[in-house]
């Protein structure tokens, strides 16, 4: 499927939809939406970062490997987005274990249950689902938290809605020395993960779950959406799981969208201090960048282009200053760059056009697009193209938060590594 994508992807041009089945048969021009069937396709790349890396007050140049040199073909960003994912794990929401050694659980038409075990530790959760009306084996939206995203719309455009309470895998109001949660009861409560990661880890964990279910009531077409700080935890799902096809974080605020180098400028947006402050949600290693964000080698342009080229709706609200959706236009704009070097700029969208001010308010001008979302994504039934409606009270302008250009990236194979592989033992010849 790897493979297959990324032929696909190379040949760019014109968007029309191919289901994941039928990728074999896809048609020249045709781009691949489906997601990944793994978690971490990059889990193989090399990822030691060297000693010092580029930062500075402009956002950091996402082509640029660890090696100082930029890549050249859209196959190299599969490695380069593992070194993404390493500084953003690393310097700002902290580790995301691996699928531990055991996951089991069941889906029903009303019920998600997840049991994960690993070196003695145990812990359970649970999420409801409602579907749609209609035949199944439906696709999903994990919605995370019970506000602000729109169920009904998610259900009428065909899709089941998965309701998980991200607070049973990492407590709020906890010290960060103590930490809460399904997630902290498998990997210890000093665990240097931040919640929002750990939110993120539960969505894979229930994902493993309907993979392994056989696809009777859901299918492996899965979306993720919330609103406010559930706006972060969605938004932190899809980046670091490439099976979600669909992300839609919703008013995230600071430590969800918006670009932390901006969010420090723009008036009365949560600052950085606060977001890290208020709820243990960021990495603890996010401590030493609250004051100084432009000393971070990485930032939230970044992680959206880790979504790249899956399906990825940004809802933003410019009313309300504290969610700082200049910021947040400034990481989308950045982030697009990504997407459209990797020849998929008509997957993201992103929508701050909007009249009511009231945070995770139901919004009229968001059903339409949310549908063309859910069609295009996890039903494969539509092509809409990508859109981006930026207000005018909160529009950022990344020409002034970037001095790197996009490049053109070349369909072919990955070039070559620049340094030749450390020589392990050979292996012996084979007996006959
Ligand atoms: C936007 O998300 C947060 C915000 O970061 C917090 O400062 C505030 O307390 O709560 C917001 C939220 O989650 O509202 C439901």
């Amino acid at each position: 499927v790897v493979v297959l994508a990324a032929a696909a992807l190379a040949v760019g041009g014109a968007v029309s939809v191919v289901a994941e089945s039928t990728t074999a048969e896809a048609a020249a021009g045709d781009i691949v939406l489906a997601a990944s069937t793994v978690e971490d396709e990059g889990a193989d790349c090399p990822v030691s970062p060297p000693g010092s890396l580029p930062t500075g007050s402009r956002l950091p140049d996402p082509f640029r490997k660890f090696d100082g040199t930029r890549i050249t073909s859209k196959a190299d960003w599969r490695c380069r987005r593992a070194e993404t994912r390493e500084l953003a794990e690393r310097y700002v929401y902290g580790d995301k274990p691996a699928k531990p050694a055991t996951v089991t659980g069941t889906v029903s038409s009303s019920n998600i249950t997840v049991n994960v075990s690993q070196n003695g530790r145990s812990a359970s959760f649970s999420a409801g689902v409602q579907l749609p009306s209609g035949t199944g084996p439906f696709p999903a939206v994990i919605v995370l938290g019970g506000f602000g995203a729109d169920t009904a719309t998610i259900r009428s455009a065909g899709a089941a809605v998965i309701s998980y309470d991200p607070l049973a895998v990492g407590r709020e109001g906890t010290p960060r020395n103590n930490k809460q949660g399904a997630f902290y009861s498998i990997y210890g409560n000093t665990s240097s993960t931040g919640l929002l990661m750990a939110w993120a880890w539960g969505v894979s964990r229930i994902i493993d779950v309907i993979q392994q279910s056989g696809g009777n009531v859901l299918r492996m077409d899965v979306g993720v959406t919330g609103c406010s700080r559930y706006g972060k935890g969605a938004f932190t799902a899809g980046v670091f799981d490439q099976r979600v096809a669909l992300t839609m974080p919703i008013e995230s605020g600071s430590a969800g969208v918006p670009a932390f180098r901006a969010i420090a400028g723009e008036s009365g947006a949560q600052p950085l201090s606060s977001a890290y402050g208020e709820q243990p949600w960021l990495g603890d290693a996010f401590s030493s960048y609250t004051g100084n964000p432009n000393g971070l080698p990485v930032d939230t342009h970044q992680m959206v282009g880790m979504v790249a080229p899956r399906g990825l709706f940004i809802m933003e609200n410019p009313h309300v200053d504290w969610l700082a959706s200049r910021s947040g236009s400034v990481a989308a704009l950045g982030g697009a760059e990504i997407y459209k070097a990797l020849g998929a700029g008509e997957n993201i969208s992103y929508w701050s056009d909007v009249q009511d001010g009231t945070h995770c308010a139901s919004r009229t001008e968001w059903r339409t697009p949310l549908q063309q979302n859910i069609q295009k994504f996890l039903l494969k039934t539509g092509n809409a193209a990508g859109v981006f409606r930026i207000s005018s009270r909160k529009a950022g302008n990344l020409a002034e938060w970037r001095d790197w250009t996009t490049p053109t990236l070349a369909d072919g194979p990955t070039t070559p590594p620049t340094t030749p592989p450390t020589s392990g033992p050979t292996t012996p010849p084979a007996t006959p």
